[in-house]
């Protein structure tokens, strides 16, 4: 048999970075990391920058990181620098759910992967935590649109840390928790008893249950395993109220951003870049240095959790 047709009969459609893999074999600690937020949720140069200094962060506190993208064909667990360079600078890079996964695959099209895709993906190949900025949830005027992120109904079924800052406050979120108790999300504020609201430290709404260390994570996470709990964890990672945006200036530009969202008629997938790309325009970069902030954070602490996880 020709060695390239073999190649293909073999080839798998979930390809694990050979420093990933051996992480993984080892027992050492890993974290995954969406590319959606790169491809569509930061504004270029910034967001390649943005992807390495994150990759720096979850290694500078002791586990590997795993960017999760498609290309060629294939989900990509963990991305040499030039792939996560090209998933920066593409125009045709496609925003990933899970229901798109297969055939973004199949077609070979490249695509940047969202919460809901990188938590299946990185299941899949046994890693347990995850770190992005905000999730996506239940949209304001939902009732109308039925507009909900299919990042809830993945956490309700994949088994997955994700430390994120609650989720983005272009939301509805006091919904968003609703949907998310029903779900059987487990959610879990880190250092505060209020759930975080993206660029801002609270928003607005309380959480049950408060954790204070990666060692009370992990051993929440070890009793649900025991206990064969489905789905997944939400550690709800506050930024520090000096880092957060001006309310005020957060209130006024969210206002715009839906009122401009309404009039050009933007819908489905493309309203979440669409709100997150209007702040970038116009809060004077305010945003994009807070949404790094955020993403920095969760990354160092999505790695603690890691080690405190693999350390059993
Ligand atoms: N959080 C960010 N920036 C982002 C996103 C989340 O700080 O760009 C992305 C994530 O990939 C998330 C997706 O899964 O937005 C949700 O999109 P939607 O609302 O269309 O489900
Ligand atoms: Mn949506």
């Amino acid at each position: 048999m020709p060695g390239h047709y073999r190649d293909v009969v073999t080839s798998s459609p979930l390809v694990v970075l050979p420093e990933v893999a051996a992480a993984l074999a080892d027992d050492r600690p890993v974290v995954a990391l969406e590319s959606t937020i790169v491809s569509h949720g930061l504004p270029r140069p910034e967001n390649l920058r943005v992807a390495r200094a994150v990759e720096q962060a979850v290694r500078a506190h002791g586990a590997v990181p795993a960017t999760i993208a498609v290309l060629g064909g294939a989900v990509r667990v963990g991305l040499d620098d030039a792939t996560l360079e090209e998933i920066a600078a593409r125009d045709d890079v496609v925003k990933v759910s899970l229901r798109d996964l297969g055939t973004v695959v199949a077609r070979g099209l490249p695509g940047a992967t969202t919460v809901a895709a990188t938590s299946h993906a990185a299941s899949r190949v046994g890693i347990r935590v995850f770190a992005t900025g905000g999730l996506g949830g239940v949209h304001r005027e939902a009732r109308d649109s039925w507009d909900e992120s299919a990042d809830l109904a993945a956490l309700a079924q994949e088994p997955i840390v994700v430390v994120c800052s609650g989720v983005k406050s272009i939301l509805d979120v006091p919904a968003t928790l609703e949907r998310l108790e029903t779900l059987n999300v487990t959610v879990l504020g880190y250092g505060t008893d209020r759930f975080p609201g993206f660029y801002l430290s609270d928003s607005g709404a309380a959480v049950d249950w408060r954790v204070d260390s990666p060692d009370e994570v992990a051993s929440i996470v070890r009793a649900r395993d025991a206990l064969g709990t489905p789905g997944g964890v939400v550690v709800a990672h506050p930024i520090p109220v000096d880092g957060q945006m001006d309310p005020d200036l957060h209130d006024r530009v969210l206002e715009e951003g839906l009122r401009l969202a309404h009039q050009k008629g933007v819908q489905g997938k493309a309203v979440t870049p669409f709100l997150l790309d209007h702040f970038h325009r116009s809060t004077g970069g305010r945003s994009l240095e807070v949404n790094t902030a955020i993403i920095l954070g969760n990354a160092a602490l999505a790695a603690d959790i890691a080690v405190a996880l693999s350390a059993a």
